[in-house]
């Protein structure tokens, strides 16, 4: 597979604030991150859960640096890179990673948010950052699959405010932003991943379906837009990155019994998801 986007997707992208790359992954590739996840007891143990305002909660974990296991043959292979450094114009570096764990009948709801809207106080200057959402477990309007709005990303930086524990953005702006671009259910395969701005409009529903709806998502910086200052998430770290094929060599040590040690983020120190500006 080539890795990387065609100059026709790349320009859907900047019109539209993401790309949905259908089958990024194949079976194999995805049933080992799959199988990893629900197996590590690590990963559960890490698990935090934030109210979504909405009578449910959210629950996610949550690593700075991409490490050296299956989440890190992830995170660093080609595939995802390569998209990423076409997406920034820069050389990419891994901002955080995190596993969305939306269980059957209780995972919780995310309101509409940017994701710059979060870390905007992290000391990020621009918006030039990338989330690469794969999906783990069929994701479908019936399990809480993610929603976007096209375009969206175009409107700049909106005001975030405290929903529950999560930061929304302005319901007002949003609703008026709904009436002029297209709001759209992103309906994903195991294996398919969704590039994303860091402007985009984004939620999901609560999952009251009988079916998981994991996701893993894959967030990166572009060297130019080092944090001018220390937060919870890394300033530019060089990426080390790793050729597709590691992503099943990885997975195959995974199950003989080789764990490696994570770069877990306390969920006392996770505040993008909480946080305001002081002046708010
Ligand atoms: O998985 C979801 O539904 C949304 C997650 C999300 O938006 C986030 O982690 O910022």
């Amino acid at each position: 597979m080539t890795p990387g986007l065609s100059d026709e997707q790349l320009a859907h992208y900047d019109r539209d604030g993401f790309h949905l790359a259908q089958e990024l992954f194949d079976r194999e590739e995805i049933e080992l991150l799959r199988r990893s996840a629900k197996e590590d007891k690590q990963l559960d143990d890490h698990s935090f859960g934030r109210g979504d305002g909405e009578g449910g909660t959210v629950r996610l974990s949550l690593w700075n640096h991409p490490g050296q296991g299956i989440y890190g043959a992830f995170a660093r292979c080609e595939r995802l890179v390569a998209a990423a450094e076409q997406i920034l114009r820069d050389e990419p570096y891994h901002y955080h990673s995190k596993m969305i764990m939306k269980d059957a009948r209780v995972g919780g709801a995310w309101a509409w948010h940017q994701d710059y809207g979060y870390w905007y106080g992290n000391g990020v200057l621009t918006p030039n950052l990338v989330s690469c959402f794969i999906a783990v477990d069929p994701s479908t309007r019936q399990n809480g699959c993610l929603q976007v709005i096209r375009g969206s990303h175009q409107c700049g930086r909106i005001h975030h405010k405290l929903t529950g524990e999560q930061a929304g953005a302005d319901l007002e702006r949003v609703s008026e932003i709904a009436k002029r671009f297209e709001h759209i259910h992103v309906e994903m395969d195991p294996g398919d991943v969704l590039f994303f701005h860091a402007n985009l409009l984004h939620r999901s529903d609560q999952n009251a379906s009988e079916h998981p709806r994991w996701s893993m998502i894959c967030c990166y910086n572009a060297k130019s837009n080092d944090p001018y200052k220390e937060s919870h998430h890394p300033r530019y770290t060089p990426l080390d990155r790793l050729p597709d094929s590691a992503i099943k060599q990885i997975g195959a040590q995974r199950f003989s019994g080789d764990q490696t040690e994570m770069a877990w983020l306390d969920p006392k120190r996770e505040a993008s998801a909480r946080q305001l500006e002081e002046d708010a």
